[in-house]
């Protein structure tokens, strides 16, 4: 079998993605038009014209402009609706959704809406697709930890509809250590934890996320390769690394996909995964991940079995149907 059809068969698991990073340009417009909004965009073309970004600040001040067109319940379901779809056809069985409420809150929608509407997108998937989905609320870390403290507040009513907190938005300045209060309630809560390092951050950042935040894995990391005692601690310890190729090159991470140290991750034996991040923003789902990431880097079918194996492995979903996946 060629490794591009390979690549996209292999059943899949995905850790890292944004839901409101999958809102493609189509979806965004309709939505204006059926919440009587404007857009500053005259069509999907000019649109898509704004999505080069030279950081990963650039990118998220378009990426929150592209956010005030969800209002409702029904918009935050028909998002995740979207990208499950797209997920189940990547052959992705199981995917830990990333979304926060402060973006939402924050221009007067409440958290029982965006919960509610992409919980019921993810019952609706298991029940049609056998696709199993599971929600991930993010902190945002440009904001004070008081204010995460309060997302997590208005979240409780909802705990059984989560799986785990994490931490997103602008990486530079704003160290893991400021949320250590947050994360020890949120794990008291029974919640997993991850964390954003290491993508523009430096290493202390990832050393801040395991010793502060004892978070289970590390959303990129792809900054530890700098440090070596790191590495030798995360493959110690087998943490994962939620890895995002496409975001990294859009973001200017890396200069091209031929320089991504994805290979040398593998090769150093971390638990490396592949994701899409934000697919509508850096131009493809999963299975583009994999295919653009083997053919710039000539990774191998035994390298993809191992990603793919990974991202099984490090999921939060259950012992016992973590067997059947492997
Ligand atoms: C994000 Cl690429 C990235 N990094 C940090 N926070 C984010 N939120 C959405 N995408
Ligand atoms: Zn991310």
């Amino acid at each position: 079998e060629r490794l591009p059809d390979l690549l996209k068969r292999m059943p899949k698991a995905e850790l890292h993605m944004h839901i409101e990073g999958s809102l493609e340009p189509e979806l965004m417009f309709a939505l204006t038009a059926r919440n009587g909004l404007s857009l500053p965009y005259a069509d999907v073309a000019a649109l898509k014209r704004a999505y080069v970004f030279g950081n990963l600040q650039a990118f998220l001040d378009v990426y929150h402009a592209g956010t005030l067109v969800l209002r409702t319940e029904q918009d935050f379901y028909d998002m995740a609706w979207a990208y499950l779809q797209r997920a189940a056809a990547d052959r992705v069985l199981h995917t830990e959704i990333f979304f926060d409420t402060q973006t939402h809150t924050g221009h007067g929608v409440s958290a029982d809406t965006v919960i509610n509407g992409l919980h019921r997108a993810c019952v609706d998937v298991q029940q049609q697709l056998g696709v199993s989905a599971s929600l991930i609320l993010c902190f945002l870390r440009h904001l004070s930890e008081e204010e995460a403290s309060e997302a997590l507040e208005q979240a409780m009513p909802h705990l059984d509809k989560l799986v785990g907190v994490g931490l997103a938005s602008s990486e530079l300045g704003h160290p893991p250590e400021k949320f250590t209060r947050v994360f020890a309630k949120a794990r008291s809560l029974g919640l997993h934890l991850v964390a954003h390092a290491g993508e523009e951050g430096p290493p202390a950042y990832i050393w801040a996320a395991l010793d502060a935040l004892k978070v289970e894995r590390i959303d990129h990391g792809v900054q530890a390769m700098k440090d070596p005692a790191l590495v030798a601690r995360l493959a110690r310890d087998k943490v994962p690394l939620t890895v995002c190729p496409l975001s990294n090159l859009k973001l200017r991470v890396f200069p091209s996909l031929a320089q991504h140290n994805l290979g040398a991750m593998l090769q150093a034996g971390l638990v490396a995964t592949v994701n899409s991040d934000d697919p509508a923003y850096f131009g493809g789902y999963i299975n583009e991940n994999f295919a653009q990431t083997f053919a710039a880097l000539g990774l191998t079918a035994q390298n993809a079995f191992q990603l793919a194996s990974n991202s099984f492995e490090a999921s939060f979903i259950d012992a016992s149907a973590k067997r059947a996946y492997q």
